[in-house]
């Protein structure tokens, strides 16, 4: 029996520093400490042994049995940092490598001309302003002289926020467009006024090649003695020639809105058929870019400014149609579709 011990003891300890691994030492301890293992198998045989060798040869396996339980864990500690040191030298920064190079992002086409647009207006001495996007009923529709039931809401398809108050009204909503701004503007600050206000608006409207049920659009307002149809023409006129060249085709025809008398629409000539009415302009030759027109004197009352004093006008674009029409871009969807190949181009 100590005979075994000793061969055991040789074996084992000889082996052990050859293990490369925490898998190949786990292999050791089942071959020799696990219940078949080698030195329990001896262990359990002790019993068999005449009395007179079992005291000494079981103090013999016993501190085997410790000796190999130390020589596993000590070696289990030196494997671990094997390991460690290892990951460590695999993950080690060079510092003397060149550097990647930092990949740069763009702004997004809409934030761009955006800026641009903003731009042409602040050149003519207009300041620019933002407003929430989350709006009342009244900013939104009763102070732009869109009543309750009036068949004027009909105009704009809304998204209303699921909360109703304690006269049981629904009265907040996702603004529709730009125009709260102005009433917002007004109560807080006496004419002179010249300020354009962008931002996201958004309406419950099937989509297609013009349409989105999230833009953004630009309002401009005016509000001074003697502003006339004149002035709004001019600036509107002027604001196309910087953005789109001077050969672009303008054209102005009477619209309804009914914070506005009176009211007209501004379209450019369409970028792809030039004019001759193609899928991108409904056939019309005609893009549609903005609504506008002389500030309605109730508007102005509800703001307690004298429409007798002042005068004002308006106007309110879409901003994604302007990129649309200067880059041939046929598809408004295309803007918020997340398709890198159609952002990286701007
Ligand atoms: C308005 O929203 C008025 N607030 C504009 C206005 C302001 C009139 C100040 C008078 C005075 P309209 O719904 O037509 O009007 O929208 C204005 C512009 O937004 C349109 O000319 C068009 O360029 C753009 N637009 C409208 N609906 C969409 C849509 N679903 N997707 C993308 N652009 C749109």
């Amino acid at each position: 029996m100590l005979k075994a011990l000793e061969q055991l003891r040789s074996k084992a300890l000889d082996e052990i520093p050859r293990l490369k691994d925490l898998k190949e030492l786990e292999a050791w301890r089942v071959s020799y400490l696990g219940r078949k293992g080698t030195l329990t198998q001896l262990l359990r045989s002790l019993s068999e042994l005449p009395i007179d060798q079992r005291r000494e040869a079981g103090t013999a396996a016993n501190s085997l049995k410790a000796l190999l339980e130390t020589s596993l864990t000590e070696r289990q500690e030196a494997l671990k940092k094997i390991e460690l040191e290892r990951l460590l030298q695999q993950s080690r920064i060079d510092v003397t490598l060149p550097g990647y190079p930092v990949r740069l992002g763009r702004l997004h086409p809409t934030t761009q001309i955006l800026r641009e647009t903003a731009a042409v207006f602040a050149e003519m001495g207009f300041e620019i302003v933002e407003g929430p996007e989350v709006e009342t009923d009244y900013y939104n529709f009763e102070a732009l002289n869109i009543p309750k039931d009036h068949p004027a809401r009909d105009m704009w398809d809304t998204l209303w926020i699921d909360y109703t108050n304690d006269k049981g009204e629904r009265p907040m909503l996702m603004r529709t467009h730009t125009s709260p701004m102005q009433i917002r503007f007004m109560e807080k600050r006496d004419p002179p006024i010249r300020v354009v206000m962008p931002g996201k608006v958004y309406r419950y409207e099937a989509t297609d090649a013009r349409h989105e049920s999230m833009f953004h659009q630009l309002e401009g307002l005016a509000v001074d003695k003697g502003i006339t149809m004149a002035r709004l023409k001019g600036t509107l006129y002027e604001f196309a020639r910087r953005l789109f060249g001077t050969d672009r085709k303008v054209r102005f025809r009477c619209d309804y809105f009914p914070f506005v008398e009176p009211g007209v629409e501004m379209a450019i000539d369409c970028f792809i058929c030039k004019g001759n009415g193609c899928r991108v302009c409904s056939g019309e030759g005609w893009i549609e870019i903005l609504g506008a027109g002389m500030v309605h004197p109730d508007v102005l009352r509800r703001v307690n400014c004298d429409p007798e004093v002042y005068t004002g006008f308006a106007f309110g674009m879409g901003l994604e149609r302007i990129p649309m029409l200067k880059y041939g871009i046929d598809d408004i969807r295309l803007f918020y579709g997340n398709d890198l190949r159609f952002l990286e181009q701007f």
